[in-house]
């Protein structure tokens, strides 16, 4: 009787462990454990709201050639998407703003953002609806004056600004 219970009380231990190393993540996948390398070193990070009144809370910023850069953009209105979208796309110095944003507004279900255009940006948010935020990270460029604006159609107008590169 006591080696049968022992053995039973051994049968759930071992099942117990097993289940518990098969489907506890923590156990099994422990080295898929997420590293830290999302959050990239950074040198500088620059805030950056889009209002519902279809404006930029900052229309330049200032950065040093070679820093890491990390841009936090929120769109802090009200409105829908579809009505009042904003992101925030750094452009070369290459590239015409209004062409560009013209070429753009054709892409309504990528964000208005044409993804082989992807090689004329330093950097780019994703379209942004009321309450949220995008996080992006690049390397500030060579000096000079770079243009960053929103390619929602027809924001190219007010929402645009200035990366200034020291
Ligand atoms: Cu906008």
């Amino acid at each position: 009787m006591i080696t049968i219970t022992t053995k039973l009380l051994s049968t759930v231990i071992i099942t117990t462990v097993l289940f518990g190393v098969l489907y506890n993540p923590k156990i099994s996948y422990s080295e898929e454990t997420p590293k830290k390398k999302n959050t990239p070193k950074v040198d500088v990070h620059v805030d950056i709201n889009g209002t519902d009144t279809m404006m930029y809370s900052k229309t330049s910023f200032e950065v040093k050639s070679g820093q890491k850069v990390k841009l936090t953009f929120n769109n802090t209105g009200k409105l829908p998407k579809a009505a009042m979208g904003h992101n925030v796309v750094i452009l070369k110095k290459s590239v015409n703003l209004i062409e560009f944003c013209t070429e753009a507004v054709k892409f309504p279900t990528e964000g208005y953002f044409p993804k082989s255009r992807e090689k004329d940006v330093i950097g780019r948010t994703k379209l942004l609806g009321p309450g949220e935020k995008d996080e992006i990270y690049f390397t500030a460029p060579a000096p000079g004056t770079y243009e960053y604006v929103c390619t929602f159609p027809g924001h190219f107008a007010l929402m645009k600004g200035k990366m200034i590169v020291k």
